[in-house]
């Protein structure tokens, strides 16, 4: 198993994923990801989360929807840290999920993030930190990360003051 696992509850979640596996890709941290529901396939969830230590996994990152349990039922079998996206899902556009993955019980923590498609990258990105607090490269990437975002933000900033702020479209 790699050093980070994304678990996703359908295949219909795997675009929101891209921005993880790119954000990882991008700092050199091993991955991969599996198609596995807490209500579909709840014993092959469970059993990925009760080896995932064992297996050399270190933060496992989990994608939800709808009535989104995964996060919170691989939180509940392994003592890693559990990142959980809640998915922007019909009807409700997300805030079933969101409330079904944040409102943990106090004893089984789940770190969620950003709904939707920036939950992918915040995902990874936090993940990357978690892993960084052992690994001085790893934050030295991150603190080059937010440099080069931080210039983009003034990059643009300043092309939306010299056009005498019209749109930068
Ligand atoms: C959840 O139900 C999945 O994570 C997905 O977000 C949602 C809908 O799944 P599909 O019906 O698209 O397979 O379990």
């Amino acid at each position: 198993m790699s050093t980070v696992t994304i678990i996703m509850g359908s295949k219909s979640d795997l675009p929101v994923l891209k921005g993880a596996f790119d954000t990882l890709k991008e700092f050199g941290i091993d991955c991969e990801g599996r198609i596995l529901s807490a209500h579909r396939t709840p014993d092959a969830a469970a059993e990925l989360a009760k080896n995932a230590e064992a297996n050399g996994t270190k933060v496992l990152i989990c994608a939800a929807g709808m009535a989104a349990h995964l996060a919170g039922v691989i939180a509940g079998h392994t003592v890693l840290p559990v990142i959980g996206i809640p998915m922007a899902s019909a009807p409700f556009n997300g805030l079933d999920s969101l409330l079904a993955m944040v409102q943990m019980p106090p004893g089984i923590p789940v770190a969620t993030v950003t709904a939707g498609n920036a939950g992918g990258k915040n995902a990874a990105l936090l993940a990357i930190q978690m892993l960084a607090l052992s690994n001085p490269e790893l934050i030295q990437k991150l603190k080059d990360f937010r440099v080069k975002q931080a210039e983009k933000v003034l990059a643009d900033d300043k092309v939306l003051r010299e056009s005498g702020y019209t749109t930068l479209i």
